[in-house]
C-alpha cells in the first residue's frame, strides 16, 4: 500500500561550491571553498580510510590559495560547470521529473567580499535564470542560504564565524535574497548541516583550526553567531516572505548502543545530544538546553550572549526540520569495536549487522525511518529529508553506468520513508543527494560519485564534461512518476 502523500517533493539536491565552477565569473569574490587545496597523486587509501576533511584548513594552504588565481588544485573551483550548463542539466532534471531542486546560494556571488554595501547585480542575475528555468520546468525551489562557502574576505578581514560582524553581513545578505526571491523560491534553510561547525570546521564556521588558542571556545562562539543569524533570518522572513517555509539543517548522526549495557546507552544518549539534538533544540525550541551545562564546563566554554540575544532565539523558531542521512553509527564505552568512517566523521564504531559502502559509511536504511521517527517524536514538526545517497565509484562504460548497487540504496531508503509515514511521521520531501555528479565535498574527488547522471570529469576535472544518464535515472524517474510505489 503506498503512502506517499499525493503532493510529496520528490527532488535532488546539490551544493554551488562543488557544482557552479566559474569561480572567478560574474563578479564573484574568491570563496572559502575555492581555497581548499587537492593533489590527484594523494594516497586515496588514506584519504577515504579517514574521510581525511582536506577542509581543516591551515594557515599555510590558506595563504597559498589566495595567491593562486588557477583551478589545478582547487577542483571546488570548476565543479562541473553548472553555472554554465544549468539549462541543459535543468532539461535532464525535467526529464526526471524532479518535483523540487535543492541548492545553495553563493554568498561571494551576491557580495563578493561579504562587507559590500550593495550587492552583485550580475551575481543576482544568475539566480534570476536559474531560478526562472527551474520555474518555466515546474520544479519547485528549496534554496540553502549558506553552504560551507563564505566571501574569503571574511575570513582574512574579520576572521570568519567567530566574529560576530558576521552576524550583521549574514542578514544584510539574506534581505537582500528575501526581497529578490521571496515569491520564487518555495523552502529556505538559512544554514547547511549547522553542526558542522563542530565536525569541519573550516566548512562550518570558516576557522582556521589550527590558529586557534582555545578551539571549543571559538567553536561553540561561532555556533552561537550562527544560531542567532538564524533566527534573524527567520524574524527577516516573518516580515519579508511571510510564508513560514524556513527550515533548519543537520547532518542527521544516528547513533546506536554497542551494547545493552545501560552504559552504552547512556553513552548514546549523551553523544546523540551532543551531535544533533543541541542544534535542533536551539533553533527549533529557542533556548540552549541544560543538558549542555556539563559539556561547556568540562570544555571550559562561556556563551557570550548580547542583550536581547535568548528573546530572539525563543521568538523565531524555525517552520520545518530537515537533515542529511547516509550512514548510522554506534556508541559504546568499550573499544572493542572495528573503526570506520562516516559523513564528517573520520572515525566512528562499525556496526557489525551493516554493510559498508565502498568509503566505509554503514549502509543502514531502517537508520532513515528510526530517525525520522525519532526527529518527529521529539518536535512535532515537518520533517524534510534533505540528503540522502549513496557515493560509489561508478564504472562508466557503454554510455552510461549499471548502477544497481545505488538503486538497491535508494530504493530501501525509500522504503524507510514510506514506512516511516506510515508510522505517522510528517514527512514532505526529498532531494537526494548529488542528484547530478559533483566534486565530492570531504575528499575533493569526482571519483566518488552520488549522481543518477554521470558527468564526464575526472579528478584533474578532464573530460568531456558531458552528461550521460546512469541506470538509477530511469530508475528515479519510474520512482517519481509512480509516487514512490513503482520501485
Ligand atoms: C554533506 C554535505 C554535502 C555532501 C555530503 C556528502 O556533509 O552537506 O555537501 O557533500 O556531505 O559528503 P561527501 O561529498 O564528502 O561524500
Amino acid at each position: 500500500m503506498n503512502t506517499f502523500p499525493k503532493d510529496f517533493l520528490w527532488g535532488g539536491a546539490i551544493a554551488c561550491s562543488q557544482a557552479d565552477g566559474a569561480f572567478n565569473e560574474g563578479g564573484k569574490g574568491l570563496s572559502t571553498q575555492d581555497c581548499r587545496y587537492f593533489d590527484s597523486n594523494w594516497d586515496f587509501d588514506t584519504v577515504y580510510k579517514k574521510n581525511a576533511y582536506v577542509s581543516d584548513m591551515s594557515e599555510e594552504n590558506f595563504e597559498k590559495a589566495l595567491s593562486d588565481k588557477d583551478t589545478a588544485y582547487y577542483p571546488l573551483r570548476r565543479g562541473i560547470d553548472f553555472y554554465h550548463e544549468y539549462p541543459n542539466d535543468i532539461e535532464l532534471f525535467s526529464e526526471l521529473g524532479l518535483k523540487i531542486f535543492r541548492t545553495s546560494i553563493c554568498w561571494s556571488r551576491i557580495f563578493p567580499n561579504g562587507d559590500d554595501e550593495k550587492p552583485n547585480e550580475e551575481g543576482l542575475k544568475f539566480y534570476d535564470d536559474l531560478f526562472l528555468k527551474l520555474k518555466e520546468k515546474g520544479i519547485k525551489i528549496f534554496a540553502t542560504i549558506m553552504h560551507y562557502d563564505i566571501p574569503v574576505n571574511l575570513v582574512v578581514k574579520y576572521g570568519g564565524w567567530k566574529n560576530r560582524k558576521l552576524v550583521d553581513f549574514y542578514t544584510r545578505y539574506v534581505e537582500v535574497l528575501f526581497n529578490r526571491y521571496k515569491d520564487i523560491v518555495d523552502y529556505w534553510l538559512p544554514f547547511n548541516e549547522i553542526n558542522a561547525a563542530r565536525f569541519a570546521h573550516w566548512d562550518g564556521i570558516s576557522i582556521i583550526a589550527e590558529k586557534e588558542d582555545n578551539l571549543d571556545q571559538t567553536v561553540f562562539q561561532s555556533l552561537h553567531h550562527q544560531f542567532i543569524a538564524n533566527a534573524k533570518a527567520v524574524e527577516l522572513a516573518k516580515k519579508i516572505v511571510k510564508k513560514n517555509n524556513i527550515g533548519a539543517m543537520v547532518a542527521a548522526f544516528t547513533i546506536y548502543p554497542g551494547t545493552c549495557n545501560p552504559a552504552d546507552v547512556m553513552q548514546t544518549l549523551t553523544d546523540q545530544r551532543y551531535s544533533n539534538y543541541f542544534y535542533f533544540d536551539v533553533m527549533a525550541r529557542g533556548y540552549y538546553p541544560t543538558y549542555m551545562k556539563p559539556l561547556f564546563q568540562k570544555l571550559n566554554v562561556h556563551i557570550h550572549m548580547e542583550p536581547g540575544d535568548e528573546e530572539l532565539l525563543r521568538e523565531n523558531t524555525v517552520d520545518f526540520l530537515s537533515f542529511s542521512y547516509y550512514a548510522s553509527q554506534i556508541a559504546s564505552v568499550n573499544e572493542d569495536f572495528e573503526v570506520t568512517t562516516g559523513n564528517m566523521a573520520g572515525s566512528v564504531y562499525a556496526n557489525p549487522y551493516l554493510e559498508k559502502s565502498d568509503f566505509g559509511w554503514s549502509v543502514d536504511n531502517m537508520g532513515l525511518r528510526i530517525t525520522l521517527n525519532k526527529l518527529y517524536d521529539r518536535y512535532q514538526l515537518p520533517l524534510f529529508v534533505a540528503e540522502n545517497g549513496l557515493g560509489a565509484f561508478d564504472q562508466f562504460k557503454d554510455q552510461t553506468v549499471h548502477d544497481d548497487y545505488r538503486i538497491e540504496y535508494l530504493k530501501k531508503h525509500v522504503e524507510a520513508m514510506r514506512d516511516a509515514i506510515e508510522d505517522g511521521v510528517d514527512l514532505f520531501g526529498y532531494t537526494m543527494w548529488g542528484i547530478i555528479d559533483i566534486v565530492s565535498c570531504g575528499p575533493l574527488t569526482m571519483d566518488k560519485r552520488y549522481g543518477v547522471i554521470y558527468v564526464d570529469r575526472d579528478n584533474d576535472g578532464k573530460g568531456t564534461n558531458k552528461r550521460y544518464k546512469k541506470d538509477s535515472f530511469e530508475w528515479y524517474k519510474k520512482c517519481i512518476s509512480s509516487n514512490g510505489e513503482d520501485i
